[in-house]
Order: structure tokens, then C-alpha cells, then sequence
């Protein structure tokens, strides 16, 4: 190979390798895979947001409470058919203006819900 065909080649390399990052940047799940910056989540107004978050394995998830009163979140593994399972996160409490971060080491759907106020509930898919 000469030289010149292999600039070729590393070139191409480059460019494929930044239409998959930006590929996996448009499913939602974190800007690239390599990197896997924080995802994040606020609790605002009594609410998760956003509703539905997809992260990696093993990515940061922030989460900021920028109401003016405590919220104390609870994770749990979600099972086919909504049967809850094992606890990834076990009652954290925010006091007002916090924040925190904690991963999931597991793939599957979670259920994020607050323990204090009824019905404030979100879902975060962690995918590998
Ligand atoms: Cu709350």
C-alpha cells in the first residue's frame, strides 16, 4: 500500500468513526459512546424531567433537585409487565438546590420514583 492510499484510508476511517458517534448522539443516549458524558435529570415542579431517559451502562446520571423543598428518589429494575425488581438506587434523599450522580450497572428499564410525592415517576433505559 502506498502512502498516499493509506491517507486515503485513515481519512475515511476518521469520518465513518464520526457519523457513528453522531449516530449514537441522536438516539439519546449520551454524545459519544467513547466518552459518556453525565446524562441528566431534574426534579422540578414535582416532576421528573425528562420522562424518559436512555443512558449507558455504567454512564453518569445527574440528578439536580431545583425545587425548594427535599425529594428522596427511589430506582428500582423494572420487569416485563411493570413487576418491580432489584433496588439501584435506595432512598436518596435531595434537599433543595443538591445535586447528585449515580449509575446503573445493569442493563433493563428502571423505574426513578420519589418517595415523598405521589405519582412524581420517571423511566431510564440503560442500554450496553
Ligand atoms: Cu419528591
Amino acid at each position: 500500500m502506498n502512502r498516499m492510499r493509506f491517507g486515503t484510508l485513515l481519512v475515511t476511517g476518521v469520518v465513518a468513526l464520526g457519523l457513528y458517534s453522531s449516530a449514537w448522539a441522536h438516539e439519546g443516549a449520551g454524545e459519544d459512546k467513547a466518552f459518556r458524558a453525565a446524562a441528566s435529570i431534574t426534579e422540578e415542579d414535582l416532576e421528573y424531567t425528562p420522562e424518559e431517559l436512555v443512558v449507558y451502562v455504567g454512564q453518569p446520571i445527574r440528578v439536580e433537585n431545583k425545587d425548594p423543598f427535599e425529594h428522596k428518589s427511589r430506582v428500582t429494575l423494572q420487569h416485563e409487565g411493570g413487576r418491580l425488581g432489584h433496588i439501584a438506587l435506595n432512598d436518596h434523599l435531595e434537599k433543595p438546590g443538591t445535586s447528585y450522580t449515580f449509575t446503573l450497572d445493569k442493563p433493563g428499564t428502571y423505574e426513578i420514583r420519589c418517595l415523598l410525592h405521589d405519582g412524581m415517576t420517571a423511566t431510564i433505559k440503560a442500554v450496553e
